[in-house]
Formats: structure tokens, sequence, C-alpha cells
């Protein structure tokens, strides 16, 4: 009956975050408050993201307001996160991919929290209806009555909890707040996310890659023999498999459960790769090592890297431990 007692007991992401907090007796429920704001957030932007392809036909049928410039679903998702984080009062400072500069919320509405994240990832893919996410992380603040700039440029390492979400075929919640990861999928008719995917851990060893091999020309030597040894396996084993959607967050959760590994390298063009530290690689990288895989920037693990500037890029590799450890190898062969 172990089946129907999943069907009837249900594990929200509000409970299941409550049952964590109540092992730590000095807990004071804010990340709770915090962390249903952040669910408000990805909630809202999935029903705007769900309406988006048809968005033409409602404008046909819309009343006066049909020439009214609809925001762009970047910008309005940026809008609604930013708005929710600050009116939970569990935040300090904000950093978004959306906005030049960090946000220092008002002090009446401070809280312990610094919040890093893109709001809606993946844009190339938005006109299309493939899967875009949201990624965030989360840091506490030592004084958040005085917050200052570089307590947003703490090492990921230093992250209390990260996550991402999902806006596929279903609305999926991939969260850690340090031991263990956990998904959720939104259940529309009920509008709560309930714990689909518990305890996550990515396989020891995949076999698919995923790459923009288009940037090919332009890769260091390490890369280049890595990708190299995914096609043409050395006499045993056998070929990758390539998957690549362009979209982040549904690269890295297909990572997540088939796994396998993911890579932004640099190249000539982009030496420092395109992914931004702070609210991609961070998040994703505190993710993987919870699930027991690795993430790695072609120097260092990724989660020990002291960001300088909130918007910095940086290489990464991530993925199955064995696969990032094969990189690993070449990268310090190289050195
Ligand atoms: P964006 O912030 O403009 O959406 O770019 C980030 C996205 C990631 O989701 C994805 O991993 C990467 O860009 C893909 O880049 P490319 O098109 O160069 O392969
Ligand atoms: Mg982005």
């Amino acid at each position: 009956h172990a089946a129907d007692a999943l069907r009837t007991d249900l594990m929200t992401i509000t409970r299941y975050v409550l049952n964590e907090q109540s092992k730590h007796p000095e807990s004071r429920g804010d990340f709770t408050i915090l962390l249903s704001h952040i669910v408000l957030g990805c909630k809202f932007v999935c029903s705007s993201v769900n309406k988006a392809g048809l968005a033409k036909l409602i404008g046909l049928a819309g009343e006066t307001n049909v020439q009214a410039k609809q925001k762009k679903l970047d910008v309005l998702s940026n809008d609604v996160f930013v708005k929710a984080l600050v009116s939970s009062g569990r935040t300090c400072i904000l950093v978004s991919e959306e906005d030049e500069e960090a946000t220092f919320v008002e002090p009446a509405l401070r809280g312990r929290y610094c919040v890093v994240f893109d709001p809606l990832d993946g844009s190339s893919n938005i006109d299309c209806g493939v899967s875009i996410g949201t990624i965030f992380g989360i840091y506490m603040v030592k004084d958040f009555t005085e917050p200052t700039l570089d307590q947003a440029l703490q090492p990921g390492k230093n992250m209390v909890a990260a996550g991402y979400c999902m806006y596929g075929s279903s609305c999926t919640l991939v969260l850690s707040t340090g031991s263990g990861v956990n998904g959720f999928t939104l259940d529309p008719s009920l509008g709560e996310f309930i714990l689909t995917h518990p305890d996550i851990k990515i396989p020891k060893k995949g076999k698919i890659y995923s790459v923009n091999e288009g940037n090919a020309k332009n890769w260091d030597g390490p890369t280049a023999k890595y990708v190299e040894n995914c096609k043409f396996p050395k006499e045993g084993s056998s070929p990758k498999s390539l998957r690549y959607i362009g979209s982040m967050v549904a690269d890295v959760h297909r990572t997540l459960l088939y796994g396998g590994i993911f890579l932004y390298p640099a190249d000539k063009k982009s030496p420092s790769g395109k992914l931004r530290v702070l609210y991609e690689v961070f998040p994703m990288s505190f993710l993987m090592e919870q699930a027991g895989g690795q993430a790695f920037t072609g120097k260092e693990r990724a989660l020990d890297l002291v960001p300088k500037k909130i918007h910095e890029r940086s290489p990464i590799f991530l993925g199955s431990y064995d696969d990032v450890e094969e990189i690993k190898a070449l990268y310090a062969a190289e050195a």
C-alpha cells in the first residue's frame, strides 16, 4: 500500500522544509518563509510561460489593450521575483541576472538572506516553447542591518541552499538545503509542489555529454581532447551520446537524472566561458555535489571560486563523479 500512501499523504515542499527545520532547534522559520516566496515566483513564471504561446490568440480576442506593449517574459519574471523576495521580509541583498546592480532591500524589510538568481534562463528557447528555467542560490548574511556587496561575493560553498525550477512538460523544482537533493513537481490542480524525486543521486558515470560543439574550433587542448574521447573512446568502452538543448536548467536537469557531463568551457573568443558564476555556475555546482557528482572550472572545484564581480563568468564542467574526474585529469596533465 506504499503507492496509496504516496497518493494520499502528500509531501508538499513547505511540509518538507518545515520537517527539515525542526531538526535545527535554533531555526526561526525564516527560511521557510523565504522559500515560500521563491515558490510563489516560480508558480507565477510557470503560469506565464504556459500562456506565452497563446499571447497572440488572447491579444486578438482582447479588448482595448491589444496594442498595449506586453512586457517581455524575462523582464516580467524578474519583476515578480524581486517583489516576492523583497516582500518576504527575509532578504537584504538581491543579485539578478536581469539587473546590472545589486538591490539592497530597504531597512524596514531587511532579513538575513542574500538571494542570487537568474529569473528566466535560456532566453533563446522562449519563443519556440522549449524548456526554460529559474535558477537561485541563497547565502546567509552576517550583519544584515548594514549589508555590503562583498556579502554577495562569497564562494559557492558558503551557500545555505540552491535550486532551480524547470518550466518543461511539467513544472519541476529541484532544491538542496545542504543535505541532499530533492525534486518537487507542481500539481496544477492543487497549486502545490509535491515531492516526486526524493534524495536524487546522480549516476557515478554517465553515457551522455552536453556541450555547444559549434564552438569547437576555439576550444583549448583538454576540452578538445575530452570531447574527442567522448566520441572515439579507448577500446572497450562505447561512445557517449550527445544531447544539447542550450537551456542550462534543462541540460543540467537531464544530467542530474540520467548522469553524464554538461560543459560550457572557455574558448579563444570567451576565455571565461559564458555562464555566470553567482546565479548559474554556483547553484548548479552546489546541487551536483549534493547529488554525489562534481563541478570543476578547469582550474579548481567550482564552489571554491571567490567571485570579484556580481556578473562574473566562469568555464564549468559538471556532472557524474567519474566523468568530471576524467576532465580534471586532462587539465592536470596539461598544467
Ligand atoms: P541566457 O542567460 O542568455 O539565457 O544564456 C544562458 C544560456 C544557458 O541556459 C545555456 O546553458 C547557454 O546559455 C547556452 O549557450 P549557447 O547558446 O552559447 O550554447
Ligand atoms: Mg542566464
